[in-house]
């Protein structure tokens, strides 16, 4: 039979990001996908393409993981955009309900839109509540940042100094990315296992962000640990998928790109 992912995310109304690009990377990758939504997020075009940011209830939440939990027997699961303290609480209890073979984390942290109060909060709750279960946990730059505490990744040291801080927080593994972001040719992600320390590296496809990389490669992630791949070659496939998309990318009146995860 077919191997199964779950992932709990945020739909994003344009197709560039969140579960939308979860199920696409899941079924591109031979992976049957069950998705749970958390919030619904529709940019604005009349607003400089602003977040838009809908909640969904908690406890309609609840009932999606019941559904989802006792439909299909799932081990492996991906979490993508949560957005609020309530929901992180709802999704961590549902998480508690069943063990997991692996729980890849993108810590998808801010939302333009959403109140900054709320943010911090959004940030501690999931620090705290989701952090410590994941077996792998996929930061960009500005997160990796806010999760270790530090001002400035300015190059690829940086990058391992604050894997290694975020790994002190709970989660197996961490894949910290450079992306675009760094300077150099390459986009290298520093991949952390608590002893050693792997670099992950493609070179640049343009200098540009392309929206829905970080989703595409946590679930090309959550795809290969899925199919039972280990952790080391399952990111080398995530960022092999995820360079193609990229070099395939769509272009859209959205500010950003988006990866085509049919390439
Ligand atoms: O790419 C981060 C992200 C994840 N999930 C949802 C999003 C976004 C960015 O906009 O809207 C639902």
């Amino acid at each position: 039979m077919v191997d199964l992912a779950y992932v709990i995310a945020g739909s994003e109304a344009t197709g560039g990001a969140g579960l939308q690009v979860d199920l696409k990377t899941l079924q591109q990758l031979g992976v049957y996908g069950i998705a749970t939504t958390t919030c619904i997020v529709s940019f604005d075009p009349s607003n400089n393409w602003g977040h838009r940011f809908f909640p969904v209830p908690a406890e309609v939440i609840a009932d999606q993981i019941e559904a989802a939990t006792s439909a299909h027997d799932l081990d492996v699961v991906k979490i993508g955009m949560l957005g609020t303290p309530e929901t992180i609480e709802v999704v961590a209890e549902g998480l508690a309900g069943q063990n997991w073979r692996h729980v890849v984390l993108d810590p998808v942290l801010i939302c333009k839109g959403q109140e900054p109060g709320a943010a911090l909060d959004t940030d501690n709750a999931l620090r705290k509540q989701i952090l410590p279960h994941a077996t792998v946990v996929t930061p960009n730059l500005f997160e990796a940042r806010t999760l270790s505490g530090m001002d400035s990744i300015d190059n690829v040291d940086d990058l391992i100094v604050a894997a290694r801080r975020i790994h002190d927080l709970g989660p197996k593994y961490v894949v910290a990315k450079g992306g675009v972001e760094l300077a150099g040719d390459e986009a290298v992600d520093v991949l952390f296992d608590g002893e050693e320390v792997t670099l992950v590296r493609a070179p640049k496809v343009g200098n540009e962000r392309v929206s829905g990389a970080g989703c595409t490669l946590a679930a090309a992630i959550t795809a290969a640990l899925a199919t039972g791949t280990e952790v080391g070659d399952a990111v080398q496939v995530a960022k092999d998928f995820v360079t193609s998309g990229i070099r395939a990318r769509v272009s859209a009146h959205t500010p950003f790109d988006t990866v085509w995860q049919g390439a």
